[in-house]
């Protein structure tokens, strides 16, 4: 297979900020994308955006916390299309909160999506990437590398999935490329999930000036494309100068 080889993508948390970003970056380059969310309105939007430009986006309805929800999409997908090629378990959330102050069930949010999600996804893809020799591009952040305040357990799920990544990288080295985009500030609707309102109000203008998803989906589209070449294994972006 070349890198000009249409592949069969699978995008989780499609419908918004750096998946959809992704989705149709993806998508105008020629590949197929499967995208899923929960938010079905949002990716039929989508898919239409996407054919008006003669790209595919299949749109289809996932939930990452429940695994049969997840599973019943991969298997949608490898019906479909007769298999899957590269997988991006990009669905995440944070909420930004002091340790102390933080309610039990944001943070039991944050592990139900950031890791229990993409654990439950790559279980569903594993056996079709593995067959087609695929690629997963895991969705770090910096915070898979650094700790910031106000967001430890956010920090510790996206540590989680940088090891995941490595896991994976070493287990399959032979079948799987395994890539970890880890982006800083991005400006999507993100930060507003933060029930915390000062907090919110004041990491708002660092998302505002934060890169745009486009840019994170075209670190994406270059490790995709890099099959045949080599492996982008971990790729760091931050925001420009301004
Ligand atoms: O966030 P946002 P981003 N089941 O809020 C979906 C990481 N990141 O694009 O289901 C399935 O625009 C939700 O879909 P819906 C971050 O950790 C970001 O910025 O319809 N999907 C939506 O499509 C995350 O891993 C920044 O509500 C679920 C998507 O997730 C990834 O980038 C920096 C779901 C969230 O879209 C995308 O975040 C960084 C569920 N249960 C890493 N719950 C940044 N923005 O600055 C949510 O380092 N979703």
């Amino acid at each position: 297979m070349t890198n000009n080889t249409p592949l069969r993508i699978w995008i989780t948390g499609a419908s918004s900020g750096i998946g959809q970003a992704c989705a149709l970056t993806l998508a105008a380059a020629g590949h197929r994308v499967w995208a899923s969310a929960r938010s079905t309105d949002k990716l039929e939007a989508l898919a239409q955006q996407a054919a008006a430009a003669s790209g595919t986006i299949q749109p289809h309805p996932c939930d990452v916390t429940s695994p049969d929800s997840v599973r019943a999409c991969a298997n949608a997908m490898t019906e479909a299309w007769g298999g899957m090629d590269v997988i991006i378990p990009n669905a995440g959330i944070g909420y930004f909160n002091p340790l102390q102050e933080a309610p039990l069930q944001e943070w039991q949010a944050m592990i139900d999506v950031n890791i229990s999600g993409v654990l439950s996804t790559l279980h569903a893809a594993l056996p079709s990437l593995i067959e087609n020799k695929g690629h997963v591009i895991n969705i770090g952040s910096l915070a898979a590398r650094q700790v910031f305040p106000n967001s430890g357990v956010y920090c510790a799920t996206k540590h989680a999935v940088l090891a995941l990544s490595e896991s994976l990288r070493t287990e399959f080295r032979n079948d799987l490329a395994v890539t970890t985009i880890n982006p800083g500030a991005v400006n999507t609707p993100f930060i507003d999930r933060t029930t915390n309102e000062e907090l919110r109000a004041n990491y708002r203008p660092q998302f505002d000036e934060g890169m745009e998803a486009d840019y994170v989906a075209d670190a994406v589209l270059f490790a995709v494309e890099s099959r045949g070449r080599g492996v982008v294994s971990e790729l760091t972006i931050r925001p420009d100068r301004r």
